[in-house]
C-alpha cells in the first residue's frame, strides 16, 4: 500500500541513497538508481536524498531518468562525505582546503539546481581546533555559508544547515545554537535541518526545539534514538509530529537511519513509523 499524500499538510517523505550502504553509516539505500528509486516510489516515498562526497561522481543523467520514470524528486544533496571521505572542512586552518570545500559546495549547488533541490551543510563544517578562540572559526563558517547561500539563491537552491551532536561535530550541536548562528550572522537563503537522532542527544526538549526554529526549519531527518528506523527506539515521534504541525512545517522529512536489520526493513519500517506518528 502506498502512503503517498496521506501525511497531513504538505509534508513529503524522502529516503537516503548512496553508492553503497554500511551498517555504521545512516544511509538506507545503496546502489543502482532505477532499482532503488522504483522501490522507494512503490512504498510511498516522494523523494530521495543523495549522499556522495562529490557530485561529479554521480551519474546525474541516469538519476534524472530514474526520477522521472518513478515520479520521484531529489529532496536534497548531502555534503558530509566531502569532509568524512575527502577531509574538506569549511573552517580548516589551511586556506586552500577551505577554498576547495567551498568550491565543492558550489558544485553541489550546481547539481541541485538541475533538480530544484536543496543542499545540506552538515559535517562539512568541520571541527573547531581545541584550545583556540572559536570566534574566527564561526566567522569563517558564516562567510562560506553565506557565499554558498548567495550562489544558491541565484540558482533557486536553498541551503539547510544541520545541528549535529557533539560526538560528530564539536560545535553548533543543538537547535538554539544553530538558530542563534543563523540570526547573528544574518544568513539568508539558509534554513535549519533538525535530525531527531542528534536532537535526542543535544536538545533538552525536542518539541520546543522544533517550535524554536519556526520558519527557519527547512528540512528534517528522522531516525530513532538508536539511529534505527522510526519506531525502533524510544523517541516519541507523535509529539514531534504535533510540533511540526504547530509550526506548519511543509518540507521534507527524510529517512536518514542505519540500513538495519537490512535496507528493505529499514525503508518500510521507517514509513510505517512515520504513518503511526502522524496517525494516518
Ligand atoms: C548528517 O545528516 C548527519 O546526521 C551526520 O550525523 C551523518 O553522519
Ligand atoms: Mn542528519
Amino acid at each position: 500500500m502506498s502512503y503517498k499524500n496521506q501525511i497531513p499538510g504538505k509534508i513529503k517523505l524522502s529516503v537516503t541513497l548512496a553508492s553503497s550502504t554500511s551498517p555504521t553509516s545512516p544511509v538506507v539505500l545503496g546502489g543502482d538508481f532505477h532499482f532503488n528509486i522504483q522501490k522507494a516510489s512503490a512504498l510511498g516515498y516522494d523523494g530521495i536524498e543523495l549522499h556522495w562526497s562529490d557530485p561529479k561522481l554521480i551519474d546525474l543523467r541516469n538519476l534524472s531518468e530514474a526520477c522521472i520514470a518513478n515520479g520521484i524528486v531529489i529532496s536534497a544533496f548531502a555534503t558530509g562525505r566531502a569532509y568524512v571521505q575527502d577531509g574538506l572542512s569549511l573552517i580548516s586552518d589551511d586556506e586552500a582546503i577551505r577554498r576547495i570545500a567551498l568550491d565543492r559546495l558550489y558544485s553541489f549547488v550546481d547539481a541541485a539546481a538541475a533538480f530544484k533541490s536543496t543542499v545540506i551543510i552538515g559535517c562539512i563544517r568541520g571541527n573547531l581546533p581545541l584550545g583556540k578562540d572559536s570566534e574566527p572559526y564561526f566567522d569563517m563558517l558564516a562567510k562560506s555559508t553565506n557565499a554558498a547561500a548567495k550562489y544558491g539563491s541565484d540558482k533557486g537552491v536553498p541551503i539547510v544547515f544541520e545541528a549535529i551532536n557533539r560526538y560528530e561535530n564539536n560545535y553548533l550541536n543543538n537547535a538554539s545554537e544553530t538558530v542563534k548562528f543563523i540570526k547573528d550572522y544574518g544568513l539568508t537563503n539558509t534554513g535549519i535541518l533538525l535530525d531527531t537522532f542528534h536532537m535526542n542527544i543535544e536538545d533538552p526538549d525536542l518539541e520546543n526545539a522544533i517550535v524554536q526554529c519556526k520558519d527557519l526549519l527547512g528540512y528534517v531527518h528522522f531516525a530513532d534514538s538508536n539511529r534505527l528506523f522510526t519506531g525502533a527506539g524510544h523517541i516519541d515521534f507523535a509529539k514531534i509530529a504535533i510540533a511540526l504541525h504547530k509550526i506548519e512545517y511543509n518540507g521534507f522529512i527524510s529517512a536518514e537511519c542505519l540500513p538495519l536489520p537490512d535496507s528493505d526493513t529499514a525503508m518500510s519500517g521507517w514509513i510505517k513509523g512515520v504513518k503511526a506518528a502522524f496517525k494516518v
